[in-house]
């Protein structure tokens, strides 16, 4: 096989055993790799039921057939495993060298089976492979781990490694790299924390084989040189992804005090043109001439990488107004491994609870000081911390009394930065991702805030669709970063040519929306067989807070979702994907997209509809 090595890493940490094992050619054609190569081995390799802190759960990191090649961005992971926060296929896509080095070491995936006796670091060099004792790393936080590890082993050593917050098992722990990278929401840390796994290391030193390598060279180059003639280049290299805040605030859909309101009266101060005022550097992801990591300063002195998500979440969500202070907050999540997404809805959720008085303990919206302990305190499973840690469907729960009208997930995760109160079709997008209320699959927001945010149209649904099929299908399965399409415009046409060069095999979009297809309905297989008989449409609804209580400042004051409108919105998507209205593939769909034991297997779970 061209393009991919058509070699996966299996390593079990029980028995301190690895061993390299080939794919069939039917997995590379079928699931391409990355989320696809992730999903079919969890699907095929994992017992119903599985606990995702055992032994039993696999961590997989998975790569494309693009990946490592010098084309742009092309420095991507997927981490994957079954969530502790969810109960369903989780994954997060990271930006790292361990992915360029994975694959010149011979390797498309790496599966982590099993758990260590001691903390551990994972050690790749080519076909060699080392289990190392990583007692004096663990309780150092990701910053030190990556320090130390990269002092034994060189400053080109892709490294992937856990904070406190994944050795302690904040079930949204994720897993950093390269200081500022950082993937893995649905918990990817905290599992490979339960494997006592501190940090995998790769090192590879093989050239990766293009079925054309001249056309291969050729196409990157031009490449990286078209992106740089983009007219929206100039802007995103100023702000990044910061550019979102002011967008968000202009369209009313920042979030801000839990998702309460759309608008944050501070917006200015923590959006993008006050990052470049105080920016100091900026770096990226290998590979990349896009380089979005915008580097500041924060209060403590400390450096901090900073994105939208990010700065949204720990700032106008729980009220903070102060740049330098949000930065603060993003570094230490950075540090401790927490996802900030789910720590800034966590964390608006407590003060939210607090003022209504649904949880005794007095938590100020805003107050950088207390917000800060209150971080430490998650991340080391402290007090208030120890409940906050298991994510916010899990405190609504315990808190009970209604809580859960103002818990602002799906399916267990915490919803990305986006105030969906004014449009449908985010809503829906957030609704019907993979790993749940991610933006990852379908950021449908910025065209529906355009072609008018009211309707509820069946051009929404098949907007979310067309978006789920080229960044969850395409863009996850390829592994590489989709910003350049998305932000600066390089056109999707690129890729099927690139994956020509790389592997000589044509896709059609026809044939890669069947791919996305059966990857996306594969995913929603494994969710609907973790939870079974419990599986039902309501999975599928955003919570309360955006069809009952509509926003009360700005342009859009009064604004909110209407539930009877969006059940039929959900409907619609469910008649187009073929699905029933629970919400489950058909048979019929299964079959089409090659699927049929995935249908057979399923059905012993929950009665299928023919
Ligand atoms: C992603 C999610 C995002 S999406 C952000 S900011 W964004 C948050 N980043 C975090 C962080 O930083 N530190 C931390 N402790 N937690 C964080 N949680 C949040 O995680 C990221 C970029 C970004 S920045 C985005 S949109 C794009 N995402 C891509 C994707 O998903 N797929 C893909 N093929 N290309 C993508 N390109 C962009 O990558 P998750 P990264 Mg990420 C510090 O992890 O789990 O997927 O959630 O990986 O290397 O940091 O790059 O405004
Ligand atoms: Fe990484 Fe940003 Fe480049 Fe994407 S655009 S590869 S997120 S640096």
């Amino acid at each position: 096989m061209d393009g991919w090595n058509g070699k996966f890493l299996r390593v079990n940490l029980s028995k301190g055993k690895a061993a390299a094992e080939n794919y069939a050619e039917s997995m590379a054609r079928n699931y391409v790799g990355g989320r696809g190569f992730a999903v079919k081995i969890l699907w095929d390799e994992l017992e119903w039921g599985t606990d995702p802190l055992s032994p039993d759960n696999k961590l997989v990191f998975a790569a494309g057939p693009l990946t490592g090649f010098a084309l742009p961005s092309s420095g991507k992971l997927v981490v994957a495993a079954k969530s502790p926060l969810t109960g369903g296929y989780g994954d997060g896509n990271i930006g790292t060298q361990a992915a360029v080095q994975m694959r010149k070491a011979g390797y498309d995936a790496t599966i982590v089976e099993g758990k260590a006796e001691k903390p551990t670091v994972l050690l790749v060099d080519d076909d060699a492979v080392e289990f190392i004792n990583g007692q004096d790393l663990w309780g150092l936080n990701s910053f030190e781990t990556e320090k130390k590890l990269k002092e034994s082993y060189g400053p080109t050593a892709g490294v992937l490694c856990i904070g406190q917050g994944g050795e302690n098992r904040v079930r949204f722990a994720n897993i950093v790299s390269q200081e500022g990278r950082a993937g893995g929401r649905p918990g990817m840390g905290a599992v490979m924390g339960s494997k006592n796994l501190k940090a995998v290391v790769f090192m590879g030193s093989a050239e990766l084989r293009a079925a054309y390598p001249k056309e291969m060279r050729e196409l990157g180059a031009e490449a990286y040189r078209e992106i740089l003639t983009k007219p929206s280049y100039a802007f995103w290299k100023r702000q990044g992804t910061m550019m979102t805040i002011e967008w968000s605030q202009e369209n009313g859909v920042l979030p801000t005090y839990n998702y309460r309101e759309g608008v944050f009266d501070k917006a200015d101060a923590i959006g993008g043109f006050a990052m470049e005022k105080v920016r100091v550097s900026q770096r990226g992801c290998p590979q990349c001439n896009m380089t979005c990591g915008n580097v500041v300063k924060d209060s403590q002195r400390k450096e901090s990488e900073l994105d939208y998500e990010n700065v949204t979440m720990l700032g106008s969500n729980i009220g903070l107004g102060n740049l330098k202070q949000v930065a603060a907050l993003n570094r230490i999540a950075d540090e401790f491994g927490l996802d900030t997404i789910s720590l800034g809805n966590v964390l608006g959720f407590a003060m939210e609870a607090s003022e209504k008085g649904l949880i005794k303990e007095k938590v100020p919206w805003g107050q950088f000081k207390a917000t800060k302990a209150l971080i430490e305190d998650i991340a080391f499973k402290r007090g208030l911390g120890y409940l906050l840690a298991g994510g916010v469907r899990y405190v609504a729960e315990k808190i009970g009394r209604g809580a859960d009208r103002w818990a602002m997930h799906v399916k267990g995760l915490e919803i990305s930065a986006y105030d969906c109160h004014t449009t449908p079709a985010m809503a829906l997008a957030y609704s019907t991702s993979s790993i749940g209320a991610h933006h990852k699959d379908a950021w449908v927001i910025s065209w529906e805030v355009k072609t008018g945010r009211e309707s509820y149209s069946t051009a929404k649904v098949d907007k979310v669709i067309e978006l789920q099929r080229i960044r969850g299908g395409l863009f996850e399965s390829f592994t590489v970063c989709r910003l350049p399409w998305i932000e600066v415009g390089f056109e999707l046409e690129w890729y099927p040519k690139l994956l020509y060069a790389a592997t000589g095999i044509e896709m059609n979009w026809s044939s890669l929306n069947m791919v996305a297809d059966r990857i996306f309905n594969l995913t929603r297989a494994f969710w609907v067989r973790e939870y079974g008989k419990a599986w039902n449409r309501a999975m599928d609804i955003p919570p309360a807070r955006w069809f009952d209580e509509p926003v009360t400042k700005g342009a859009l004051k009064g604004s909110k979702l209407d539930r009877a409108k969006y059940d039929a919105l959900l409907n619609n998507y469910y008649v187009k994907r073929g699905w029933d209205e629970r919400g489950i593939p058909t048979k019929v769909t299964f079959e089409k997209l090659g699927l049929r034991e995935v249908a057979r297997k399923l059905d012993k779970h929950v009665k299928l509809t023919a």
